[in-house]
């Protein structure tokens, strides 16, 4: 039964890769990727390695943020509280919430994610945490988050956390809808933890998605090593390099995989054969960068309050608390 549940799940997700690919890739002007098929295993793995980048500030200020005012994040909460989160991470940084939050009474924690790799890890890291109980629901975020805010009692509070700037993988239009997507799943009084990484200067940003030592790049052309896998197509990696740009209109790093030369890929599980111009890129991710007001405005419109903000001074980064009106 189940092992029939996962080959339909994989198929439908073939079937989604297989249209993407085809409306990123087909058509003449810009090609593009979405940047979710990044994360097979091996890419989320380099997504971990990227986060011990000395370059690559966001994750460790996002955790020295939640580590340090874990406290005063969850002080509004009052009573008996489930914890939800849109992608489980490694669960380091949650533990610090849960601690805090797990001093004053038992607490309920449901890790969301597509990944089940991603949710057993985040287990085995907050296992030993005592007063709170786990429950990994493998599930996009919206509804995973239907589904634990249909299962809470009463009288519980929801804090659910959107951590790691996750949010700047969206394009604006498609996260103020998410954001109120959230809203609509959410009850007045429950509380939003979002995290945003901020504008900084344009090296800083370069060198952040295009680290000295490669694994940005490698977690950019790893995408490429996807398609070959899942639609066995040919793409040849040496064929491409890996770019960071900054859009400073946009407020924008993107990510792109640069044809070195005029080539052909193949791609016949789709019957798409691709041509690339030398220099000719695919764009693979949009990583948005925000004002420190910008979580606030945006979430306003949705229907949420502002409860608060912290922000990291090494590497500017902001979490803002956010309660549902
Ligand atoms: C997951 N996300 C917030 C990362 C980011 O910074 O946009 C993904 C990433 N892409 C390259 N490095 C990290």
């Amino acid at each position: 039964m189940r092992s029939e549940a996962v080959r339909t799940a994989h198929s439908t997700f073939l079937d989604e890769l297989a249209a993407d690919v085809r409306a990123g890739l087909g058509d003449a002007g810009q090609k593009s990727l979405p940047s979710r098929y990044l994360y097979d295993d091996l890419g989320s793995a380099l997504f971990e390695a990227i986060g011990f980048l000395p370059e690559y500030g966001l994750t460790r200020a996002d955790e020295r943020i939640v580590r340090t005012h874990a406290r005063e994040i969850v002080s509004p909460m009052r009573g008996p509280v489930t914890v939800a989160e849109l992608g489980s991470g490694s669960g380091r940084k949650t533990r610090w919430i849960l601690e805090a939050l797990g001093a004053t009474r038992p607490v309920a924690y449901y890790p969301i994610d597509i990944s089940s790799a991603a949710l057993e890890r985040c287990e085995l890291e907050l296992s030993r945490l005592s007063s709170v109980s786990i429950e990994s629901i493998e599930a996009d975020y919206l509804s995973g988050l239907s589904l634990v805010a249909s299962r809470r009692r009463k009288d519980e509070r929801l804090l659910l956390l959107f951590l790691g700037s996750t949010i700047g993988n969206f394009e604006p239009d498609d996260a103020a809808e998410f954001i109120r997507e959230i809203r609509r799943r959410l009850r007045p009084g429950d509380g939003f933890l979002l995290g945003t990484d901020l504008v900084k200067p344009a090296p800083d940003l370069i060198a952040a998605y295009d680290d000295a030592l490669g694994v940005t790049a490698a977690f950019d052309l790893n995408l490429l090593r996807r398609i070959n896998r899942e639609l066995d197509a040919d793409f040849d990696l040496e064929n491409f390099r890996h770019e960071a740009r900054w859009s400073a209109v946009e407020k924008r790093v993107e990510m792109h995989l640069v044809s070195r030369l005029p080539h052909l890929a193949r791609i016949p599980a789709i019957e798409l054969d691709v041509r690339f111009r030398a220099g000719e890129s695919i764009w693979t991710e949009s990583s948005y960068k925000f004002d420190r007001k910008d979580p606030a405005r945006m979430s306003k419109r949705a229907g949420f309050a502002f409860a608060g903000q912290w922000l990291d001074e090494d590497w500017p980064f902001a979490e803002t608390l956010l309660v549902a009106g």
